[in-house]
């Protein structure tokens, strides 16, 4: 098995996507090998992770594909992991049903995968971290991941990548407010799409206001507005994303937070990967027709691995 393995993992290494899409179907479903291929990935990979992350239909697919088209052209390799558990669709189909779009798909220098909705988005947040660093072993110089910022975990995981690209659309107006505490947080860059609908200044102005507030000293964290579709500020975004990731060498503060959250959640994964809601739910079904059932005691006998 280890053998097998650390072939696969030179396949990746020398920029097999073959052996790379192999690899990530083993880690995602934890096929036999899985944890083997985990332990057997080196240190310091290669390839930037840079997250995007806001809110169903504020342009994040379309972004992501404007980028691959600047990137291209400047023959970088790039990766794409998109996911959103929400939705049963295919990131394929999305691409195909646009010319240019069909066009990366099929490009050598491009890898794009989808995660599949699973049950647990705790079980989630540790799957993008694992297949992540899968692909961060393969050369490429970018990997995007694309999230949907609706719940917590995701979010969470968005802040976990090298750089967090938060895209916003002027609709969003007033919900800014109310994602100030999880977006805001995470943003290392702010994007304002669909800048040509009306509403894009006044919210590109409260983005600023509030990105000058959380900014240190050092760096204001940029606010930049695009429009995807016609790849308005796309270059301008490629360059904040590079300039954001040239100057993270020197911050190995950021560096170490980053892989204590991710050891956080791995943890956190393996921690929970023996409970089961079905089990559960048929203990509590038991339960409740017991005289005296007390949740709270019961969870606790639970989790010391009591009946
Ligand atoms: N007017 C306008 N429409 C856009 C822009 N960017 C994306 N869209 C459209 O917004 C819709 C949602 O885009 P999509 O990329 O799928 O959003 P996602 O859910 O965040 O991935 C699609 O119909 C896009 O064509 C933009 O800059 N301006
Ligand atoms: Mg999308």
């Amino acid at each position: 098995m280890l053998d097998k393995i650390k072939q696969l993992l030179n396949d990746i290494a020398i920029g097999r996507q073959k052996a790379l899409a192999r690899a990530i179907t083993v880690v995602e479903n934890e096929l036999p090998g899985y944890d083997v291929l985990l332990r057997n990935l080196p240190q310091a990979p290669g390839a930037k992770i840079v997250g995007i992350t806001g809110p169903p239909g504020a342009g994040k697919s379309t972004l992501v594909n404007a980028l691959l088209g600047h990137w291209m052209a400047e023959h970088k390799k790039v990766a794409v992991l998109a996911v959103d558990p929400s939705s049963p669709f295919n990131y394929g189909a999305l691409l195909g049903d646009r010319i240019r779009m069909a066009e990366f798909y099929n490009h050598p220098d491009v890898f794009i995968r989808s995660l599949a909705s699973r049950g647990a988005l705790g079980g989630l947040s540790a799957k993008i971290l694992e297949i992540a660093d899968v692909i961060t072993h393969a050369p490429f110089d970018y990997v995007l991941i694309e999230t949907v910022g609706v719940g917590q975990s995701e979010v969470e995981i968005a802040g976990l990548a090298d750089c967090t690209i938060v895209a916003l659309v002027p609709e969003a107006g007033d919900e800014v407010q109310t994602w100030k505490a999880g977006l805001m947080e995470i943003a290392d860059i702010f994007v304002v799409n669909k800048a040509d609908r009306d509403l894009a200044d006044s919210l590109y102005r409260n983005l600023r206001i509030l990105a000058h507030e959380k900014s240190d000293a050092e760096a204001e964290i940029p606010v930049l507005k695009t429009i995807a579709t016609n790849n308005v500020g796309i270059a301008e975004l490629a360059s904040a994303i590079a300039a954001h990731l040239s100057g993270q060498h020197s911050r190995k503060e950021k560096k170490l937070q980053l892989l204590t959250e991710k050891a956080w959640h791995l943890m956190v994964a393996r921690r929970m990967q023996d409970i089961s809601r079905t089990e559960l739910r048929n203990r509590i079904a038991q339960g409740i027709e017991t005289e005296g059932f007390n949740l709270y005691a019961a969870v606790e006998r639970w989790a010391d691995g009591n009946n």
